[in-house]
């Protein structure tokens, strides 16, 4: 029998799953065990499409806005990444049962740029334009009051209407480097910009990037397992290559891999943004595991010890669950 070549791969911790992605699934579950299908989700729960496709096969039923749910008494969660207040706004006006998956530490942004608004403050967002995380956050203020700013040029030609009066809030899944040069942009322009010590970048988002920062310096190339439109996951792919990685790709299951990057490889980075389900990082190593006789070493550079409480009204049937 032919000897397969050797291939070290190194698995970087944290990866894949996040508390914020976790709760959010598990609210669309439960809904669906404690009502029974259909259960709505307004928009992807998260961005990946195995998690939508295996929901979907349980029963759930994915729209991108409310008003193509018909009247129902069914509940309509709404996804991971938060919505504009809009949305609450006419799901009460069509008496919906809705259940909130925003995740809390995106409620929390949500939080305090309504904070700085009622204290009068003009307020920049740094973030990624037509992103559902950005859509949510600038709606839950009127139209006018939040200025998104993408990269450095952005802030380096902003024009508040006062300096005096300005503060900042971030998307939680950014590039922190981008994201620290962005900042640092503002505050050279306006040092009495108000805003968070560093930014709104979750504790997710950082782990999974240093993680990615420790391990693609040692490898040939970096796999993401992840799916293209989810924004966390590309950064992942960014930082690898930015770390000097010179191949790394996303995908989002092993059937996805472009085997003729990986010929004659000695050593592959392993990772997951936060909406990739640890199936699928085993799917990818078990297909380079029949090219190649693989070793497997996991990198920790991070302990994550974060659970987010479900909704009240979902929370007897959590207890049940698994009898
Ligand atoms: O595109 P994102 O990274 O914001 O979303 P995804 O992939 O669904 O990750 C989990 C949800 C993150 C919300 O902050
Ligand atoms: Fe929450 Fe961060 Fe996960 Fe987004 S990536 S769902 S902000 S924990």
């Amino acid at each position: 029998m032919e000897k397969r070549p050797h291939l070290d791969i190194l698995l970087c911790a944290p990866r894949g799953f996040c508390a914020g992605v976790d709760r959010a699934i598990q609210i669309v579950e439960l809904a669906l065990k404690k009502y029974g299908a259909p259960v709505y989700v307004r928009h992807a729960i998260v961005h990946n499409k195995y998690v939508v496709e295996s929901l979907e096969a349980k029963g759930a039923i994915f729209v991108e806005e409310l008003e193509e749910i018909p009247d129902t008494e069914a509940p309509v969660v709404f996804s991971a990444h938060g919505v504009p207040k809009s949305v609450p706004a006419e799901a009460r006006s069509r008496n919906m049962f809705f259940l909130d998956a925003t995740c809390p530490l995106v409620s929390k942004v949500h939080v305090e740029a309504s904070r700085h608004f009622e204290e009068g403050h003009e307020i920049v967002l740094i973030g990624h334009a037509g992103h559902p995380e950005v859509i949510g956050t600038m709606g839950q203020l009127p139209q006018g009051a939040v200025s998104l700013i993408e990269t450095v040029e952005d802030a380096n030609r902003f024009e508040p209407k006062d300096p005096q009066t300005l503060a900042f809030v971030t998307q939680t899944t950014l590039s922190v480097d981008d994201t620290r040069e962005i900042v640092a942009a503002l505050r050279a322009r306006f040092p009495a910009i108000n805003g968070p010590h560093k930014e709104d970048i979750c504790y997710a988002t950082t782990n999974r990037q240093e993680s990615i920062k420790a391990v693609a310096p040692r490898v040939e190339a970096m796999i993401v397992v992840g799916s293209p439109h989810s924004s966390n996951s590309q950064r992942l792919v960014e930082v690898a290559l930015r770390s000097g990685c010179k191949v790394a790709t996303l995908v989002d299951r092993a059937s996805d891999i472009d085997w003729s990057l990986y010929d004659n490889l000695g050593s592959l980075g392993v990772s997951a943004g936060a909406s990739a389900p640890e199936s699928l990082v085993e799917e990818v190593i078990d297909a380079f595991a029949e090219r190649y006789s693989v070793k497997v070493e996991t990198v920790t550079t991070a302990e994550e010890h974060i659970a987010f409480n479900i909704p009240k009204i979902l929370r007897s049937l959590e207890a049940n669950a698994g009898r």
